[in-house]
């Protein structure tokens, strides 16, 4: 029971824990801000839908200050420019997604694999984080679900339409996010997060995602491990 010995363990304000969490805690903030900006866009890009898109970025900006908290009650600085670098990948294919107006692309990274990352990591962090970062995840975690389900819907609407693009945005998109596990894997070990935790619910989220979207079951297995041999 790794989990449980950890959580005996954890002590949130040890130099290891806050050193690890100035990490942490930046990708989440980075992570939520980069979001806010991805719904904004998206709502450009899909005018009809304007006003929701514009209500999720809301949540986005409310998430980002959530864990802007988190990091000082533990009166730790947050690593910013590390945060930048490891969204980079991701941030530059949402970019030129969006000028290109491929509206399918960018649901994908931010609405199905962005919103996915958090829901793993953040339902993973909740059991062992502490008890101030522990409310304000729980709040946040809910509304990723609302954020996921959108992507979902559009989607699952423009299934027959969208196929093709989402399965080449998949296989140039899933690789990152193995390569972003692995750079924070040692990190999150030291919050009580275990990586094989992480893929296994990051896995479970995303393949229910594209089953509701209405993949097969063959497509969802090639499609969900892509990538994750290499890394
Ligand atoms: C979308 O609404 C938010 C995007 C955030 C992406 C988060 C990725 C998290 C990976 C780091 C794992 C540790 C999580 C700990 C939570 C404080
Ligand atoms: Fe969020
Ligand atoms: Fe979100």
């Amino acid at each position: 029971m790794p989990q449980l010995e950890a959580i005996a363990e954890l002590d949130f304000h040890s130099d290891v824990y806050k050193d690890a969490y100035s990490r942490i805690n930046a990708i989440v903030i980075e992570g939520e801000q980069e979001a806010y900006d991805n719904y904004i866009r998206l709502s450009d890009l899909l005018s009809d839908q304007q006003a929701e898109l514009i209500n999720l970025s809301k949540m986005e900006k409310r998430h980002m200050k959530g864990f802007q908290a988190c990091g000082k009650n533990l009166e730790v600085t947050p690593d910013m420019a590390f945060a930048q670098e490891f969204f980079a990948g991701l941030h530059k294919n949402f970019q030129d997604a969006a000028a290109e107006g491929k509206i399918v692309t960018c649901l994908l990274i931010q609405s199905l694999i962005i919103e996915c990352f958090a829901i793993a990591a953040y339902n993973i962090y909740i059991p062992v984080a502490d008890p101030f970062a522990r409310k304000i995840t729980e709040g946040v975690v809910k509304d990723e679900y609302m954020h996921l389900n959108f992507g979902e819907e559009w989607l699952k609407a423009n299934f027959a339409a969208s196929k093709v693009e989402l399965e080449a945005a998949n296989a140039q998109n899933l690789p990152l996010v193995w390569k972003m596990l692995n750079q924070v894997a040692e990190d999150a070990a030291v919050l009580g997060m275990e990586k094989d935790a992480l893929v296994e619910d990051f896995m479970i989220a995303y393949g229910e995602a594209l089953s509701n979207i209405g993949f097969s079951t063959r497509d969802i297995m090639r499609m969900s491990a892509y990538g994750l041999k290499t890394v």
